[in-house]
């Protein structure tokens, strides 16, 4: 089984810094802070200032491409095949790159090995790019894109195999250069969001020695690092949500989650403006405790967070939605469900407002079976085409922000098979 963790690190050093690759005076590092410095000067005529301390600085010094062409166009509703990844990987990341449509993939695992590799899909042409290394192997780990920040990416934390990772790699698309900042602690398994364009916050997840109910925030602005969050959650968490709520996009709605002892349906809201976790009325809880769930908000007028599936316990996964209201910042009551169980899915709003639910786990396998909600008639669900490859623990991500939407699912974990390097995508 891929799920939980096999051991919590004892201790680490405060920052592991690759050597091998990483002459610091090299040239590429010379490329890549002049990249930065000129980046910089760019965001600071709008006003915003960028210091950060860099560790280390990198970039990819050759590509390796394979190409997949796929037939004819694909009628509407069907998943196809459009290439493998260079290496198998779950617990990976896949990021959109608005600049050119395409997708970053970073790290996860295969096989037991941790993966510093990254590459590239590049929808148009069909073309799989492997595109250097994180500065460290990354699994469990986070990747974000900050419009306000040129696009960069920000890949942060993870796990090694041997402990937490302290620090992110900030990835450029248009250089394909990567620097590394330190974070403000060693964390894996956080979740991430993105605060109103100019702030990621890195929420929960296992620090050097245990689940941590701490915050961390990266903030354009000055002094722009990562820096603690002034307060936390009630409670450590894993396997929790964290859903920006875009119509009042200073907020994150946080649901769910364990602290390796209990199951919690915990519910705390974060302020990106103050930095903190700010009060809910008592008693806002999920109606039933769950990890393994997803969160996903539904833009105005609806303005809601659509809570679904995971399991109670580990053991037990649930069919069943919590809808929560952004207005009245309240549960509300919801009497539709899935039609399957499953946990480890994911849920992806599409342009034209529903929500697709691809894969997952149901307690006993890898689930291949998707079905796509609809928020403007009570959440009714109807099963869809099903992934060609029943997966879980796998990435989605839309492709076009624009039009009917194509939703891409690259890699992720098979039920007797083990890590997957197939990649699909779903015409609406
Ligand atoms: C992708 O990899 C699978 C094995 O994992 C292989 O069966 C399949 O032929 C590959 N597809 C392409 C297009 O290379
Ligand atoms: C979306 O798909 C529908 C049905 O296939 C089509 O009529 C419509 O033109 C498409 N819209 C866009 C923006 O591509
Ligand atoms: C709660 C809230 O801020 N709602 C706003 C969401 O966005 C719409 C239109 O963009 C506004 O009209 C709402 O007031």
């Amino acid at each position: 089984m891929p799920h939980g963790f096999s051991s919590q690190p004892s201790s680490l050093p405060l920052v592991a810094v690759q050597s091998s690759t990483e002459n610091f005076f090299s040239r590429w590092w010379f490329v890549a802070v002049v990249g930065l410095v000129v980046s910089a000067t760019v965001i600071i005529s709008v006003g915003i200032i960028v210091t950060v301390f860099i560790i280390n600085s990198s970039r990819a010094t050759m590509t390796s491409t394979s190409c997949f062409t796929s037939t004819a166009s694909q009628p509407s509703n069907t998943w196809y095949l459009v290439g493998n990844m260079s290496t198998p990987r779950y617990y990976h990341t896949s990021t959109f790159i608005s600049q050119d449509g395409s997708v970053l993939i970073t790290g996860g695992i295969n096989a037991g090995f941790g993966l510093a590799s990254i590459e590239r899909y590049i929808p148009s042409t069909g073309c799989f790019q492997s595109s250097g290394s994180m500065s460290s192997v990354r699994y469990y780990h986070t990747a974000d894109s900050m419009s306000s920040l040129s696009s960069w990416i920000i890949i942060a934390g993870g796990y090694n195999g041997a402990s937490a990772v302290g620090t992110a790699d900030i990835y450029d698309p248009a250089t394909e250069s990567i620097v590394t900042i330190y974070l403000a602690s060693a964390i894996y398994a956080q979740r991430s969001a993105i605060v109103g364009e100019s702030q990621l916050v890195l929420i929960g997840g296992v620090n050097t020695i245990a689940v941590t109910s701490r915050a961390q925030v990266f903030s354009i602005g000055s002094p722009s690092a990562f820096a603690f969050a002034i307060n936390t959650m009630s409670v450590g968490l894993v396997w929790h949500t964290a859903t920006p709520l875009q119509n009042t996009s200073d907020l994150v709605l946080i649901t769910g989650g364990t602290d390796g002892v209990s199951y919690y349906g915990i519910v705390s809201l974060y302020q990106g403006s103050s930095h903190a976790f700010i009060p809910l009325t008592p008693g806002v809880s999920l109606p039933t405790a769950r990890v393994y769930h997803t969160g996903t908000y539904v833009p105005h007028p609806i303005n809601q967070v659509l809570i679904a599936g995971g399991s109670t316990n580990s053991a037990t996964y649930l069919n069943t939605f919590a809808l929560f209201d952004v207005d009245t910042l309240q549960f509300v009551t919801i009497t539709t469900t899935m039609l399957s169980p499953r946990g480890w899915h994911t849920s992806t709003l599409l342009p034209n407002g529903k929500i697709l639910i691809i894969g997952g786990y149901d307690g006993t396998t890898s689930i291949g079976t998707c079905e796509l909600i609809d928020p403007e008639n009570n959440y009714v669900s109807t099963q869809v085409a099903s992934l060609n490859v029943a997966r879980h623990i796998h990435t989605a991500t839309i492709l076009s922000t624009s039009g009917n939407g194509t939703v891409l699912v690259c890699g992720g974990y098979k039920t007797g098979i083990g890590a997957l390097n197939s990649c699909e995508v779903y015409v609406v």
